[in-house]
């Protein structure tokens, strides 16, 4: 009997081991390369590898003649690069193995816990030092919440829906009960994107300090509402089995047809406006699939809802992405632009110079389709082309993507030590960008946006 029992643990033991061993080791032997498209024909070529060999493109412009950073699956690789030298596109492979990156970022990580010595002592600066689970981020909001003055109902703390896999999307509102305007900021649509669900929680943390140290200017103006993290599911994902994990964890119909067996949406191909008109794939394999029909996913559903079924008007909608310290606008979907761009181009200018006095950080400003690609479906063009929201903005999170930086080759891996200084700038930036609202308010704009 106990030597069955011991068998059985010993077999489970290993089972458990291979499992952990495969997950951790799931990027080993991919390669990162740089290619240079030169014409039309070699960006069909990237898009065509994109859909259906598992290349996962880094870079945020895809362009003829403009570098293009991704990543190749180890068994792929050669085939891959074999193709791109026949067809004459130049290939420079930056690393060799993706899973060692990985593991510099966490050591990184690792080091500068241990150095701040502030690992989990206390929940309320856990978020300075850790790309937090997402229940921990629930354990944060909570205790932000308390830690408001509760008389004043300065915050409250509610869901505006939950997930595929039944993960509630969390969303604090700081501000003055009074106040009459409204803010909206999202973080985590991309789960990847660790470092911006942490800057979300870096701006909570600082807005109820201010709170509760009686700077509450901004907060008579206007309601902050923000959602640390749209795509738990997929943060989940990325956090435990795959780093480099973007879309939702939608099933794609698996059950009713177990042949497709690729899981997730792109949330920011999903949202219903101008959909799947640019950039945007059919292909429930490829990282920029839009879903089986607009607006299909209850993360878009959820914010949605959020947006029109409030009475409140909306100000501006900032979602945080990375990288590449872009801070865009409308439109995405099409090259042209809207009839206020240069409205929201100066004050676009106004954030991001304000965000550059902390550490030196650049940004680039300009339109999506123009700055980046074209891409239809985005949250960023739902929210101003049906949302009838004023000012939207995306805003792309550092490392810069300029190969000349030195921090660029983190891409989405971004070390931890990176939570505080772009915490501390972005937070800068946006205060820049709000108070300029103040100071210029559309009546046009607040007579129009009302549900
Ligand atoms: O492609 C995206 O969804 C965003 N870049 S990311 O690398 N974070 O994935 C940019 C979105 C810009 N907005 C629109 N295309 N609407
Ligand atoms: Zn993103």
């Amino acid at each position: 009997m106990m030597q069955s029992v011991w068998r059985l643990i010993i077999i489970n033991s290993w089972i458990l081991f291979l499992y952990c061993y495969a997950n951790n080791h799931f990027y080993k032997g991919y390669e990162v390369v740089r290619v240079l498209p030169k014409t039309n024909e070699h960006l069909q070529l990237i898009r065509h590898f994109e859909d259906n060999y598992g290349v996962d493109r880094w870079s945020e412009v895809l362009t003829i003649n403009r570098d293009v950073k991704m990543s190749l699956p180890r068994k792929q690789a050669p085939k891959i690069k074999k193709l791109f030298k026949q067809h004459g596109i130049d290939v420079k492979i930056l690393h060799n193995d993706l899973e060692k990156l990985i593991q510099k970022s966490d050591d990184i990580s690792k080091q500068h816990k241990i150095r701040t010595k502030r690992l989990t002592v206390n929940i309320a600066s856990s978020h300075l030092t850790g790309y937090l689970r997402y229940q921990e981020i629930v354990e944060f909001l909570k205790e932000q919440h308390r830690r408001s003055p509760p008389l004043r109902n300065f915050t409250s703390l509610f869901s505006i829906g939950s997930t595929h896999e039944n993960r509630s999307i969390w969303t604090i509102r700081i501000g003055k009960p009074s106040a009459r305007r409204n803010i909206l900021i999202d973080c985590g649509i991309h789960a990847r994107e660790f470092i911006s669900p942490s800057t979300c929680l870096y701006m909570i943390d600082k807005l109820i300090g201010e709170v509760n140290n009686g700077r509450v200017s901004l907060l008579s103006v206007f309601n902050i509402y923000i959602i640390p993290l749209l795509n738990p599911d997929g943060y989940e994902y990325a956090q435990t089995e795959r780093r480099m994990w973007r879309k939702n964890r939608a099933l794609n119909g698996y059950y009713h047809n177990p042949d497709s067996k690729c899981i997730g949406v792109d949330l920011n191909r999903n949202f219903g406006y101008h959909w799947m008109e640019n950039g945007a794939s059919t292909n429930p394999c490829s990282e920029t699939y839009a879903g089986p029909h607009q607006d299909s996913e209850p993360e878009t559903r959820s914010l949605q809802r959020f947006i029109k079924q409030s009475s409140r008007h909306w100000d501006a909608y900032l979602t945080f992405h990375s990288y590449g310290q872009y801070w865009i606008y409308p439109w995405g979907f099409a090259l042209h632009m809207p009839d206020d761009y240069i409205e929201l181009n100066n004050k676009a200018t106004i954030g991001s110079e304000a965000l550059k006095r902390v550490n030196g950080t650049l940004y680039k400003i300009g339109s999506a389709a123009n700055l980046l690609y074209e891409s239809a479906g985005g949250s960023d063009d739902w929210a101003k082309g049906v949302g009838q929201i004023k000012y939207v903005y995306t805003v792309e999170l550092r490392p810069s993507d300029d190969m000349n930086d030195e921090h660029a080759h983190f891409a989405f891996m971004l070390p931890e030590t990176f939570i505080e200084p772009v915490g501390q700038e972005t937070y800068v930036g946006v205060k820049g960008f709000l108070r300029s609202l103040i100071t210029s308010r559309s009546q046009k704009s607040l007579s129009k946006n009302k549900y």
